[in-house]
């Protein structure tokens, strides 16, 4: 890892029911860009528990994301792995950017409002200063570029503006970080409604397609993935489960949409969702197979990870340091 390098962080919660979206959306692109950058990718074990977790689950959770992202081609020679709550640097620097960040902006963020209304009475505090903790994974390691799916831009914005305005009251502590948002894959919609994102906690699980589904069950899936009344294949707006599948195999095989598109020219909607699923199921089967590698050795999984969390540690209390003196906190 050259010094000269630029700085790359991701996370992702840890869950067993990682979908094609935070593939697509992420881990693709973590993958592709990795060499250029020193990385810090981490399972945000802290950010899950505002949704109520298993404690019987958590760290098995944890273990398969982790392994994961090493399945998927995550390289240790570019990159820093570990979870979350293994560096507590995060916590700390989530308190203190509390204290620069407002009840207004925090309250426009469209996850928020999304998932609180479907809180019910009880919303956690935790969801609402959310973004706050997802500043502090970025802004602790000073990273210059994070890779996310579209749904996260307006939290990298956060970021942004709370880093400006920390370094504009005391000094440059921070560096202000770029989102990298794929232009295709970005938004991975649910095959059953596809006008929503795919997701792992959406209500049917036959619309979302998990990273641990059987090869027979992506087959099913796709088979089964909403279409329209039509039988023309083309890229168009009122077309988003077209689309959908269209922009599935684009951020997979690396073809243009305008080329994918083309090649179905005259052909029905069956021949689309057959070549989708089998493109899914080429790319997947090798993922699945080296993750179950991973997690058959849990031992090397927690060498790794220990290792990370110490490296990442390092990096991140330079930067506590940093801000605790540009604060004025008393000296030890
Ligand atoms: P939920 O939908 O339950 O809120 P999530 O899957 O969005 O969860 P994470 O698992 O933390 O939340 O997402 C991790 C990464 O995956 C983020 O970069 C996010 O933008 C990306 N991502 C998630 N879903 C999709 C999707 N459907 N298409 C593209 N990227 C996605
Ligand atoms: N909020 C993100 C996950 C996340 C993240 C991060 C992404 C937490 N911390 C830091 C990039 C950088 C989500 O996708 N739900």
């Amino acid at each position: 890892m050259s010094a000269s390098k630029k700085t790359m962080v991701s996370g992702i919660q840890p869950t067993n029911k990682l979908t094609i979206g935070n593939y697509l959306g992420a881990i693709k692109n973590w993958v592709k860009l990795q060499s250029e950058y020193d990385c810090y990718f981490f399972a945000v074990d802290l950010h899950a528990i505002t949704a109520k977790q298993d404690p019987k689950q958590l760290a098995d959770n944890t273990f398969f994301a982790l392994a994961t992202y090493l399945a998927a081609g995550i390289d240790l020679k570019h990159a820093t792995i570990f979870a979350q709550s293994h560096v507590r640097q995060h916590a700390e620097l989530a308190w203190i950017l509390n204290c620069y960040s407002y009840m207004g902006e925090l309250g426009r963020m469209t996850q928020f409002k999304e998932k609180s209304s479907r809180a019910g009475e009880t919303i956690p505090v935790g969801l609402f200063t959310y973004p706050v903790l997802m500043a502090s994974d970025i802004l602790l390691y000073q990273a210059d570029l994070v890779p996310v799916g579209s749904d996260q831009k307006q939290h990298l914005e956060l970021t942004r503006d709370v880093a400006i305005r920390f370094n504009h009251n005391h000094s440059k502590v921070f560096t202000v970080p770029e989102p990298y948002i794929p232009t295709v894959g970005a938004r991975i919609m649910d095959l059953l409604e596809p006008t929503n994102k795919m997701s792992k906690s959406s209500p049917n699980e036959m619309g979302a397609v998990y990273l641990s589904d059987s090869m027979k069950d992506i087959e099913k899936k796709f088979k089964r993935a909403v279409t329209d009344s039509g039988s023309e294949i083309t890229y168009v707006e009122e077309k988003p489960g077209i689309r959908n599948l269209i922009d599935i195999q684009a951020a997979i095989t690396g073809r243009s949409i305008g080329d994918i598109a083309k090649s179905y020219e005259g052909k029905m909607y069956g021949h689309l969702k057959v070549d989708t699923a089998n493109i899914v199921i080429s790319e997947l089967q090798p993922v699945q197979e080296r993750t179950q590698r991973f997690l058959a050795d849990k031992g090397e999984l927690q060498r790794i990870l220990r290792a990370g969390s110490d490296k990442a540690a390092t990096r991140a209390e330079a930067t506590i340091r940093k801000v605790y003196d540009a604060i004025g906190f008393a000296p030890r």
